[in-house]
């Protein structure tokens, strides 16, 4: 049973592609291109905007208390795209935190409330994959009721690689250590002719797909990412959306996907002159939405996005801004100029501010807590920012 949203009035342009989307019809790769190749970025967003309340109620907005971990930055490859590996362990930058100093700085800033650790990093040309288990289960040791979301497609294949065992085997190792979901990074950008260029030693289309089906058959939810506006055109990213649908198809396994905004400082890619834009992120999570219609979740990632793009994506399509984040360093390293941290109250006000009712959610989308109470009564006496403290003033904020 479709929703009875208002009728779109969509240009001549795009008529027929919201007839489609008002009758619930699955669109084509020809759709998508044409949704990527059009202007009119406000029926696209209507449309993207109808397909979340279809979906999701259109209202709910979900973030969770997260806390992200890279345990190294030193990586045997060499993608085009990354700011962030170090060659080796004595190149200028380089680190690696043995498992009892990732548990040590996280002591030192967690947030009690904290429900999940977002583990990514380099791939270790030397350390070996009892180093990442050790990772998993020291971290599930002191903090046993955080859910750990770690190790991308990419790792998770790379791990195969280092030791012999298949993907199936790592993964079962990873899940007696700890490991609870996947996230979505490592996908870039599927198509061969460019994943050959931006990061040609990483896992192929098919074999992080292959990673993914795995996953999903032994019941741990994983999310997919896309990384665009390098030097990937409309066509690739089409290509790649509907390559995670057609897996979805298969397993039901994927919980969020999340368009990645590329970053072109300190890496060997640099930029287009015509690089991405405001528009073309809205556009982007609109289209995500829309073609991905067997996806439950579309994330803006705040700081990719910037909060207050994140903030539109919400009329776009996104129901998800993802978490508080807290240590931020891939994006940071290629030039984000967003916080690394925000606070929940920051999260509550960026989505209230949208209209939109904030859920705090674990990351297998149980609610922890609905905040639908007006804003002020959620307000933190004062709080301290980069520059200092700043007293909340008790007015009506709206
Ligand atoms: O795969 C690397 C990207 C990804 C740059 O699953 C860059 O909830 C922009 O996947 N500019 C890892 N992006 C991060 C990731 C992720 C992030 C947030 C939430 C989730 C989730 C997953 O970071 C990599 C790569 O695509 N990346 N370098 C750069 N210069």
């Amino acid at each position: 049973m479709l929703p009875t949203t208002p009728p779109l009035s969509p240009s001549a342009e795009l008529a027929d592609i919201a007839k489609k989307v008002m009758a619930g019809e699955r669109l084509s790769y020809d759709d998508g291109l044409r949704l990527f190749q059009s202007h009119d970025l406000l029926t696209i967003g209507q449309m993207a905007d109808l397909v979340n309340t279809r979906l999701n109620g259109g209202q709910n907005v979900y973030f969770n208390q997260n806390r992200h971990v890279n345990p190294t930055n030193v990586c045997a490859f060499h993608c085009n795209f990354c700011s962030f590996a170090r060659t080796s362990d004595d190149a200028p930058g380089a680190y690696t935190w043995t498992p009892q100093e990732i548990v040590e700085r996280i002591r030192q800033d967690v947030h009690p409330r904290v429900t999940e650790f977002h583990i990514v990093g380099g791939l270790h040309p030397v350390l070996g994959f009892e180093y990442y288990e050790e990772v998993l289960s020291a971290l599930k040791r002191a903090y046993p009721r955080v859910h750990l979301k770690a190790f991308t497609g990419v790792e998770i294949d790379f791990f195969a690689r280092l030791t012999g065992m298949d993907h199936e085997t790592v993964l079962r190792r990873l899940i007696d250590a700890g490991l609870g979901s996947m996230p979505g990074g490592g996908a870039e950008i599927f198509h061969p002719d460019i994943r050959r260029k931006i990061c040609p030693e990483k896992a192929d289309a098919e074999t992080w797909l292959a990673v993914h089906r795995t996953a999903h058959r032994l019941g741990l939810r994983t999310n997919a990412t896309m990384l665009y506006g390098h030097i990937e055109h409309y066509e690739h990213r089409v290509d790649h959306l509907l390559r995670l649908r057609q897996l979805q198809d298969e397993t039901h396994g994927f919980q969020t996907f999340i368009p990645l905004r590329y970053h072109p400082e300190n890496n060997n890619l640099g930029r287009r002159l015509d690089w991405t834009s405001a528009h073309d992120t809205l556009k982007t999570i609109a289209v995500s939405r829309l073609l991905l219609d067997n996806f439950p979740h579309i994330k803006a990632y705040w700081v990719m996005l910037t909060p207050p793009i994140a903030q539109l994506a919400l009329h776009f399509g996104a129901d998800d801004i993802d978490g508080t984040v807290v240590e931020e360093k891939i994006y940071h390293d290629a030039g984000a100029t967003t916080e690394e941290s925000l606070d929940k109250f920051d999260l509550l006000r960026l989505i209230k501010a949208a209209g939109k009712i904030p859920v705090e959610r674990d990351t297998l989308y149980n609610v922890v807590e609905v905040y639908d109470r007006p804003i002020e009564q959620y307000a933190p006496a004062s709080r301290k920012t980069r520059r200092g403290e700043v007293k909340i003033a008790h007015i009506e904020l709206n």
